[in-house]
């Protein structure tokens, strides 16, 4: 399939460098269409043992998360009659999802997770976790037709085998069992222009066709869903049952399920990609063309989070230490680091605190709101965010 978007070689999104002039990898980014099923997705991959097996992306690292996964995880134990039913989520991360769940009652929770350090921060009595990519040795580890609720939140887009991940999945579902799986929804992403979520990490950029096929192909069938506008820029929860175990009222979701279809098929085609990458072009010019006329005037400049995205866009917009002093972030671990291939520190929050910069750039801009809400006072003192989408604007 010829290349819809390119970003050119970039470095992976979360290879925060120890040191700073360290000479980075770099990959090729260039996103492609199925002309088939539609799904998009990058043409090329990078070794997943270089991305996932010491990860530094930390879901508890925002509040807006935490909520999140509280409220996901109080509105499925409702739909669960025991507390040993068995509950498995794919991708747990920093267990945050697994803890709410024992928050509510769950006690036979169990977390697949390949990053090692975050595994290790995840165990305690009631929930285990296996350090491992899911596969189908997980399956026979955990039991097959075991799992009462399988949960997948942020996952599906990085699974560089998303039959054999979807099959899996179906394997380890018991007859009456659940998969419950979030996602960004690529038509936010269109509409929104937010090229910086296109990086290594993320193998496909969903529509429901492409992944209603999948699950299909492994008799599962959509009878859930909802949308979350808030959540890392546009996300959708679905919920996939075995086929012949729907609920009585899916015929709602089956409906809504149509009206999707039809805004993908309308929004997504071979003009929409080829309109994106001229959009690309458009913001990284205006954020570039402010950044060097703020600079100019002598105000200090720093970044606002170290999200992964925010590597992709500076890199990509070729923005570095000359000028922006550096990124503030609240993950430990990604303090005293550095944003690879432009060499801009990773500060702490309180850093950030003490420069008093005019203005800083909102990379983790999917939480505007709590980041607004958190930084009132320095707001009030004349403090100004720099927020790169749709286009680059200025908050307040
Ligand atoms: O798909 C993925 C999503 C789910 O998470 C992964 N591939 C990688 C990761 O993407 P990300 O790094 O862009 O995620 P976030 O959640 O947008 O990252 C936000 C970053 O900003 C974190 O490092 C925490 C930081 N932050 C902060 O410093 N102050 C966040 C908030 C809310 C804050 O107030």
């Amino acid at each position: 399939m010829p290349a819809a978007l390119s970003l050119g070689s970039l470095p992976l999104a979360n290879a925060l460098q120890d040191t700073s002039h360290t000479d980075v990898n770099t990959y090729l980014l260039t996103v492609h269409r199925c002309m088939v099923c539609g799904l998009v997705q990058l043409a090329h991959s990078a070794p997943p043992s270089e991305m996932f097996s010491k990860y530094l992306y930390a879901t508890s690292a925002s509040k807006t998360m935490i909520d999140h996964f509280d409220k996901y995880a109080e509105s499925l134990v409702k739909s669960l009659s025991h507390s040993q039913d068995k509950i498995v989520d794919i991708g747990s991360n920093d267990g945050t999802l697994l803890k709410a769940f024992h928050k509510y009652g769950m006690r036979n929770l169990i977390g697949v997770e390949p990053a090692t350090n975050l595994a290790e921060a995840t165990q305690n009595r009631d929930i285990k976790v296996i350090s491992r990519f899911f596969d189908g040795d997980s399956v026979e580890l955990i039991g097959r037709e075991s799992a009462k609720l399988v949960t997948a939140n942020n996952v599906v887009s990085h699974v560089p085998d998303l039959d054999g991940f979807i099959g899996h999945v179906a394997k380890l579902l018991a007859a009456d069992g659940t998969f419950v799986f979030e996602m960004p929804w690529i038509v936010d992403w269109l509409r929104r222009g937010s090229f910086d979520i296109i990086y290594h990490e993320h193998l496909s950029y969903f529509g429901f066709r492409p992944l209603s096929i999948a699950l299909a192909r492994h008799g599962l069938t959509i009878t859930g869903l909802t949308h979350f506008s808030d959540i890392h820029g546009g996300s959708w929860r679905g919920m996939a049952v075995k086929v012949g175990h729907e609920p009585g009222l899916w015929s709602g979701s089956y409906n809504k399920l149509e009206e999707i279809f039809d805004i993908e098929f309308r929004e997504l085609n071979k003009q929409s990609l080829v309109d994106f990458e001229e959009r690309m072009h458009k913001i990284r010019d205006a954020l570039v063309s402010m950044l060097i006329e703020l600079k100019s005037k002598g105000k200090i400049i720093v970044g606002y989070g170290a999200p992964a995205k925010a590597t992709i866009l500076l890199n990509y917009c070729r923005i570095d230490n000359s000028i922006i002093d550096f990124l503030s972030d609240s993950t430990p671990v990604k303090q005293g680091k550095y944003v690879p291939g432009v060499d801009i520190p990773i500060v702490s929050p309180e850093k950030f605190h003490e420069a008093k910069p005019d203005y800083a750039i909102m990379f983790a801009w999917n939480y505007e709101r709590e980041i607004l809400e958190k930084e009132q006072s320095w707001i009030s003192n004349g403090g100004k965010f720099i927020v790169p989408f749709p286009e680059p604007h200025i908050v307040p």
